[in-house]
């Protein structure tokens, strides 16, 4: 049989939603790693269950990886899994290692002694420049991590490099920068005001409390990004790429274009916005701004949603989803 498997963790978060239909759409057969829970509940992957193989297993657990890769015998592998939220790797930093820096060890020593052939994508991200001065920030650019969940993602990507270069396999590391979406977590500051600014046009509550709205970022949108996963994929050769749209917003930015979506005028924007330092990190990363000239270049790959298309398709989801209009 020809057909293609390809093999996700963290099929059950927002990338690994759209990458699951666009393989799915490929033609792919589909496999995917999910941790157990009490009450299980796949919300971004409901409409799949019926498409894809779940199997049990947890990035912290080299047996079930083992397990899962006997399973699937993947020809393509996206290890999206990780403790993704950058606040939460203060709290709990030996756990963000464990997964997203060990995770990575687990999955790439059993890729080598179980299918050693199949291709690997690790999701890298901007975090590893941190504190750079270096704008915009490309794959040359040195790493400055700023947080645990940087600095586990920063073993992550040298092991990635490291197996490659060691053993002759096929890994690379997609350096990515923030991409949001309809599907992103609710702790994440861009879904954050979204589903904010629904509730405050649904009369729900009065204003969105935030930390640090200086800080700029590079988003784009996650369903665009999944494709440059594939992509790299598909090559000859593992190549590392930064994925990013080349654009640089602020979080005040995000908001004022999330309210005017919403049809609010801006002298009305301030009223609705509070500061609260619960929000604010021990230590911020200021400033990201991706080079995509390489992607572009090497894959024809260019991120296609523009920012206020990006806001304009969360704000709209997230009206429909409180039941309001604009
Ligand atoms: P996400 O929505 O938070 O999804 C993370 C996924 O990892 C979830 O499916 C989660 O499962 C799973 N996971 C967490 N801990 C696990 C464990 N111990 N074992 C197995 N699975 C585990 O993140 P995302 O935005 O889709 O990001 C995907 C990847 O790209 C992550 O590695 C992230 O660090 C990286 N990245 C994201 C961005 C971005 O802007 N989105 C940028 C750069 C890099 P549960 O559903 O059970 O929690
Ligand atoms: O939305 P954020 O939490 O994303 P952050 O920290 O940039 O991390 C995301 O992007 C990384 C790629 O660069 C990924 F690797 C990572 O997995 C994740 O997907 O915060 C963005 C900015 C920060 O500067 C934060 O301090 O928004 C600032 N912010 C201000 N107020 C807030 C808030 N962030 C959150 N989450 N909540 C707030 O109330």
């Amino acid at each position: 049989m020809n057909e293609k498997r390809a093999f996700i963790t963290g099929i059950s978060g927002q990338d690994g939603s759209f990458l699951a239909e666009f393989l799915l759409e490929k033609g792919y057969k589909v496999f995917g790693l999910v941790r157990r829970m009490s009450n299980p509940s796949f919300p971004l992957i409901d409409h799949l269950l019926d498409k894809v193989t779940l199997i049990d297993g947890d990035m912290t657990d080299s047996h079930s990886i083992y397990k899962a890769l006997n399973e699937a015998m993947p020809h393509e592998i996206y290890n999206l899994a990780a403790q993704s939220f950058v606040g939460t790797s203060w709290k709990q930093p030996e756990l963000t290692a464990n997964v997203n820096g060990l995770g990575v060890a687990r999955l790439l020593e059993n890729v080598r002694n179980i299918c050693p052939s199949a291709k690997v994508f690790q999701a890298s991200t901007s975090e590893l420049y941190g504190n750079t001065t270096v704008m915009p920030q490309h794959e040359c650019t040195p790493f400055q991590p700023r947080s645990p969940y940087g600095i586990s993602k920063l073993y992550a990507y040298w092991m990635v490099v490291n197996y490659r270069e060691s053993y002759n396999m096929f890994c690379c590391n997609g350096i990515t920068f923030n991409h949001e979406s309809e599907r992103r977590g609710i702790e994440f500051v861009t879904r954050k005001i979204t589903h904010g600014v629904a509730e405050i046009v649904a009369r729900k509550r009065n204003k969105i409390l935030l930390g640090n709205t200086q800080a700029k970022r590079d988003w784009g949108y996650s369903k665009d990004y999944v494709e440059a996963f594939w992509l790299m994929l598909q090559q000859d050769e593992p190549v590392d790429y930064v994925v990013a749209t080349g654009e640089q917003h602020s979080v005040q930015d995000f908001i004022d274009e999330a309210f005017k979506q919403a049809g609010f005028d801006k002298e009305d924007v301030a009223y609705h916005i509070g500061i609260d330092e619960r929000y604010y990190r021990p230590a911020d990363v200021n400033y990201l701004l991706g080079d995509p000239s390489k992607i572009e270049r090497g894959l024809g790959w260019k991120a296609k949603t523009k920012f206020s298309e990006l806001v304009k398709i969360m704000v709209d989801s997230d009206l429909k989803l409180m039941g309001v209009n604009k």
